[in-house]
């Protein structure tokens, strides 16, 4: 089996004016065909790992051998954290959960706006390159956590509910240095039905 990359559910130039045509043609077709062009490289020698998906590995990667775990470590985690990525967002997004999410997110974080401010402190706070999340924990509860570079934080037992890239090729072509500006935008193309489905799959 052979890992793919994910068609984007909607066209390159629909998530502007918050991110534009050029970001997404570039993070779709070359960022996140590398993680994937390198996975399928890595793995090719191990066939036993062939029908794993790229979910189970990065959950298990004590299993994975040591000689290709770094490998799968950034590149299973490049290709399940942009496929998440690419799906918890719309155009025409934003606005605020509904729900037992919506409920969860207030509980733990005060308010809706709290857990914005929460997430972009975090995010904006990443150094280098990775990624900011809403996680559920072993306990069920929600937190927010950021993690270096493609790390994936169901490899710690937590179930990723949504996530924002950090990385500078995901907003330098548009917002330059100023990361805190994307983030502040990005919401305004959060998939909030994409995100409680996860949440309530979780
Ligand atoms: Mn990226």
């Amino acid at each position: 089996m052979k890992h793919e990359v994910t068609k984007l559910p909607y066209a390159y130039n629909a998530l502007e004016p918050y991110i534009s045509k050029e970001i997404m043609m570039l993070h779709n077709d070359k960022h996140h065909v590398a993680y994937v062009n390198n996975l399928n490289t890595a793995l090719e020698p191990y066939t036993d790992l062939a029908e794993k998906s790229a979910e189970e590995l990065l959950m298990n990667l004590d299993s994975v051998p040591e000689a290709i775990r770094t490998a799968v470590k950034n590149n299973a985690g490049g290709h399940v954290n942009h496929s998440m990525f690419w799906e918890i967002m719309k155009p025409a997004g934003g606005g605020e959960p509904s729900g037992v999410l919506a409920e969860e997110i207030a509980k733990h974080f005060g308010s809706f706006t709290d857990f914005q401010t929460k997430f972009n402190e975090a995010g904006a706070k990443r150094f280098g390159s990775g990624w900011v999340w809403l996680v559920k924990n072993k306990e069920g509860d929600l937190e927010i956590i950021s993690t270096a570079n493609q790390d994936n934080p169901m490899s710690d037992g937590l179930a990723p509910i949504m996530g924002n890239d950090v990385w500078e090729h995901a907003y330098y072509l548009q917002y330059k240095n100023v990361r805190p500006d994307y983030l502040k935008a990005w919401w305004n193309v959060v998939n909030w039905q994409e995100v409680e489905k996860r949440f309530t799959n979780s």
